[in-house]
């Protein structure tokens, strides 16, 4: 009678278990969550909101700009509409006011965009008794 083959069916049938017991054990402790943290980008400053909400039209109209003093936040817009029988202009005063400088209108729109904070005095040149000012804030 051979004794031979029980012994080794009975030591493959422990080192299967032994692999399956290592595997399942190696499985258990690899379960470690991804380490990787997705960078939150919820501090970036919003884009540029260009919509109407902010914009202020001002009327040059009857030798006037109504209103003669508007408010508008920094990003913000002004149109001046010009619809007078004699023409006008929008024209900056002071160094800081440069950028306000239209041409000669008889009537249409010209908008002018304020990025930086300050108040603005500006006049028509063609009848500096015209003042407006805008306040940007
Ligand atoms: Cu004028």
């Amino acid at each position: 009678m051979s004794i031979g083959t029980a012994p080794r069916l009975a030591l493959l049938a422990a080192a299967l278990a032994t692999a399956v017991l290592v595997t399942g054990c190696g499985s258990d402790t690899s379960k470690s969550t991804p380490s990787t943290t997705t960078a939150s980008a919820g501090t970036a400053s919003a884009a540029p909101t260009t919509g109407k909400s902010g914009a202020v039209t001002v009327d040059v109209h009857k030798m006037k700009f109504s209103p003669d003093a508007v408010t508008v936040k920094v990003g913000e817009t002004v149109t001046w509409k010009f619809s007078d029988k004699v023409p006008h202009a929008v024209q900056g005063i002071g160094d800081s006011a440069m950028g306000i400088n239209s041409p000669i209108f008889d009537n249409g729109e010209w908008s002018y965009t304020f990025s930086v904070p300050g108040t603005y005095r500006y006049l028509c040149p063609l009848h500096p008794e015209m003042r407006g000012t805008v306040t940007v804030e």
